[in-house]
């Protein structure tokens, strides 16, 4: 046991109390949804802000949707409350860039109708058996429906940080305490390690299931890449030196004329800024690098002569405990993130600084795996051996390939219950809007091996 072991486990709650957990965090998101839709007047809900994104009032009334699909009409077995719009707010019909010129609910009509949805759903939660159906064992189904509220929130958030118009955002700063002095790099021992999860009661799909991996020996950053690490790379001409990109990361670098991380601009005197959600703030060097696609991030660490981490070391890297040989649900250990392991949950509006979170690092020692910035990997989203669809193909099986690549981790705007050290994200290598950032690692040598 550790000290960071309080862990509210849906499978292991009376139904009642499970009930009063699932009612909790469907508030939690809620208010969320509240707040960044709350943030800004009625110009800025229905505008595009960004082409990548869609208006923050599809989000919005897409929340409801989704939530009404699932637990009024399928949990529910209820008629729902609108069936007409279900083409409007559905994610594969219409292109985010297409969604500004849907007939939409206005903003108001938006919170009428999530609200009514939100309310139907709370008694059909009262009055609906947990046991039987697998899609409602342990929550699931509710659990999954609070993940997506929280998701499309963060894509709020990513959102509000694009647009130009209207009021900044604000929040206080992280003050985590920080490790003295770190080593720069962890050595993952070579063997077998548990990646996935059979047991997460609010797993997704993609998570599942658990299976045994064996990964050799590797090497990876303690902390993830800072800006002083980053403007190392642009200060020694990183961005215009083909040998460090792969071709489709150098053809997308010439195509978009990238020359420093999404929201970076110099000025006079060569400091850098960056805006952070309407304010324009100086490049902390400390701090994590923020808004690099994965070329970008690729390019870097062969610069730096080291590679992308793979998914399953990130993962190796944030679980498994060498004492116990089992794998954790996050660094730390079992328990739920809180503020004094991890910086999630968009408490702040930044990362912390590298170094921060002692308390959350993994056995082995690696700092901020969960929280501050999602981080990009060297893999492409694929299913685990075993994978089944459930409950639906549009969550991950239609990603599966080689388009997208997996990040991990989860940013500070990702909620606690959309991230554990099993969760996997996935995104186009070309996206920047994302709160991402990354690690290095290197294949260990056989003069790492005692
Ligand atoms: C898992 C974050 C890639 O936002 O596209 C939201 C989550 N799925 N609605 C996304 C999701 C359906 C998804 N990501
Ligand atoms: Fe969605």
């Amino acid at each position: 046991m550790t000290a960071f072991d309080s862990r509210v486990d849906p499978a292991a709650l009376a139904e009642e109390a499970l009930r009063d957990h699932i009612a909790g965090e469907l508030t939690r998101a809620r208010e969320r949804t509240q707040w960044l839709t709350g943030a800004v007047d009625e110009a800025d809900l229905v505008g595009q802000h960004s082409p990548l994104m869609s208006p923050l009032v599809w989000d919005h009334a897409h929340i409801g949707n989704q939530e009404e699909i699932w637990l009024l009409r399928d949990v529910g077995g209820r008629a729902g409350v609108r069936t007409d719009i279900d083409q409007i707010y559905d994610a594969f019909a219409n292109a985010r860039a297409d969604r500004p010129s849907l007939p939409l609910l206005s903003p108001t009509q938006a919170r009428r109708y999530v609200r009514q949805v939100r309310d139907e759903v709370l008694d059909v939660l009262s009055a609906t058996p947990l046991a039987g159906r697998r899609l409602t064992r342990n929550g699931f189904v509710y659990g999954m429906v609070v993940q997506h509220e929280q998701q499309h929130d963060e894509t709020m958030l990513a959102t509000h940080q694009l647009r130009r118009t209207g009021p900044p955002l604000q929040a206080p700063a992280p003050v985590a305490e920080r490790s003295a002095r770190l080593p720069a790099e962890v050595l993952v021992p070579a063997g077998e390690f548990d990646m996935g999860t059979s047991t997460e009661a609010w797993a997704l799909d993609n998570e599942r299931p658990a299976h045994r991996l064996e990964l050799p020996a590797f090497w990876i950053d303690t902390v993830p890449v800072s800006n002083a690490d980053y403007l190392a790379f642009l200060a020694d001409g990183g961005y215009a030196t083909p040998r460090w990109w792969t071709p489709d990361g150098w053809a997308y670098r010439q195509r978009a004329g990238l020359t420093a991380p999404l929201f970076w601009q110099q000025d006079a005197v060569g400091s850098w800024w960056r805006r952070s959600f309407g304010t324009l703030v100086p490049v902390e060097p400390e701090e994590p690098v923020l808004h690099v696609c994965q070329h970008e991030a690729a390019a870097y660490a062969a610069w730096a002569g080291r590679r992308l981490p793979t998914e399953p070391e990130l993962e190796k890297a944030a679980r498994w405990d060498p004492v116990t040989g089992r794998s954790r649900r996050y660094p730390w250990g079992d328990g739920d993130p809180t503020p004094e392991l991890a910086n999630l949950g968009q408490r702040h509006l930044r990362p912390a600084r590298v170094g921060s979170y002692p308390a959350g690092a993994s056995p082995l020692g690696v700092h901020q795996l969960i929280g501050d910035v999602w981080e990009w990997t060297a893999s492409t989203f694929g299913p685990y051996p075993g994978f089944e669809v459930f409950p639906y193909p549009e969550y991950s099986k239609v990603f599966f390939g080689t388009d997208y690549y997996v990040l991990r981790g989860g940013s500070f705007g990702t909620d606690p219950s959309a991230c554990r050290a099993t969760f996997r994200n996935w995104d186009f290598p070309i996206r920047r809007q994302i709160f991402a950032g990354f690690r290095t690692a290197r294949s260990a040598g056989p003069e790492d091996t005692p």
